[in-house]
């Protein structure tokens, strides 16, 4: 006998329709309540939870129920003397709220709220002699910092800023037997890491090195009996898992190898019918992180009552448009 499956089982009670109005209203909420214990005790991830609540709002096409006057003043205010930009006012900049941060100024037009000529010169002053890239002065090198890199500066025009054939040889070295990434050389393949390396090859336009149908296997073999799709062999489904692979799958062409109905059934069971929201799990807590995966996952799927999501960029298609970022995928 091998392993039994890690799997969880969807109760025949769980929501079978998307409840989008409700998910919209919770987003909303969410920002609302800033005395919260939950909203305290995410400060250091800010940057990102505007960044996710404001695609989620887009993608329901309600972005403008949102206080842009608001959003805009704390992206400045956390823009450092060294350029890059922190994930709260007062915190050390990262690579990681810099990447949000320009996808949240990009998602309202308003890119010049920030001096962009110094987030380019900080994103720049990260990549190292091997082409990799660490995410703030002391960090470690990671491919999620590789994509977060190309991304910003693609995001704002200024992709040729870095060594662009480095920073995608990095990537490259990355790439294990199995057709799939880590974050450093070596180190074991990730759904996480595979989607940041396959996105950064996108955005380079250097997909041709990778092997669809070894990389689109070990992603397929994600879902499990459940539909759900988790992130490495032996662990649980979890909806944001479902959009790390669903998006690598998508950008490399291979989408239609998962079963894509008991898929929507998995990220459907995942709402709460009560307070609107995603959560990793049936039956768990929501929270606005998989809820813009759980909405971002379910528009790749075919959804047409959400606006059609960027699989790289995880931003609306018609904002990357509007940007002039063309894309070629496998
Ligand atoms: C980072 C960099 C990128 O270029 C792309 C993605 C990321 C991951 C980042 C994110 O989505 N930014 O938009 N993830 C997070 O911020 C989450 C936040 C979180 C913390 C705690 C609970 C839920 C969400 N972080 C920091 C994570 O480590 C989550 C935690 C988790 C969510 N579900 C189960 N555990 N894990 C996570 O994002 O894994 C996906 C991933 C891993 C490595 C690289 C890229 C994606
Ligand atoms: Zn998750």
């Amino acid at each position: 006998m091998g392993t039994p499956i890690k799997d969880v089982t969807i109760p025949d009670s769980a929501p079978k329709t998307l409840l989008l109005q409700k998910h919209a209203d919770y987003i909303a909420a969410y920002g609302a309540k800033k005395d919260d214990y939950e909203y305290i005790m995410t400060e250091y991830l800010r940057m990102n939870g505007i960044y996710w609540g404001l695609t989620a709002m887009s993608l329901a096409g309600q972005l403008d129920r949102m206080d842009k006057a608001e959003v805009l003043e704390f992206v400045k205010q956390c823009q450092q003397e060294c350029g890059g930009i922190s994930c709260s006012v007062g915190h050390d900049p990262h690579l990681l709220c810099t990447l949000s941060a320009v996808q949240i100024l990009t998602l309202y037009g308003s890119l010049d709220t920030v001096n962009t000529d110094r987030v380019v010169d900080w994103v720049k002053s990260l990549q190292q002699e091997d082409g990799s890239f660490i995410g703030d002065k002391w960090g470690e090198v990671d491919t999620r910092f590789s994509f977060c890199a190309v991304a910003c500066l693609s995001l704002l025009g200024k992709l040729n800023a870095i060594n662009i054939d480095k920073a995608v040889d990095f990537v490259l070295s990355c790439m294990n037997f199995d057709g799939g990434f880590g974050c450093r050389p070596g180190s074991e393949s990730h759904s996480g890491q595979i989607y940041c390396c396959v996105g950064m090859l996108a955005i380079t336009g250097r997909l041709h090195h990778i092997n669809a149908d070894l990389l689109g296997w070990w992603l397929c073999e994600r879902q499990l009996p459940s539909g759900g799709l988790n992130g490495r062999p032996e662990k649980l489904p979890d909806v944001c898992y479902s959009w790390w692979v669903l998006a690598s799958l998508k950008i490399i062409g291979k989408l239609h190898w998962i079963d894509k109905d008991k898929l929507i059934q998995f990220i459907l069971a995942c709402q709460d019918e009560e307070t609107g929201g995603f959560a990793d799990r049936p039956g768990d807590m929501v929270d606005p992180f998989h809820t813009l995966f759980g909405v971002a996952g379910l528009s790749l799927l075919g959804d047409t009552t959400i606006h059609p999501v960027n699989p790289v960029f995880c931003m609306p298609e018609e904002t990357i448009r509007k940007v002039g970022i063309q894309l070629d995928l496998l």
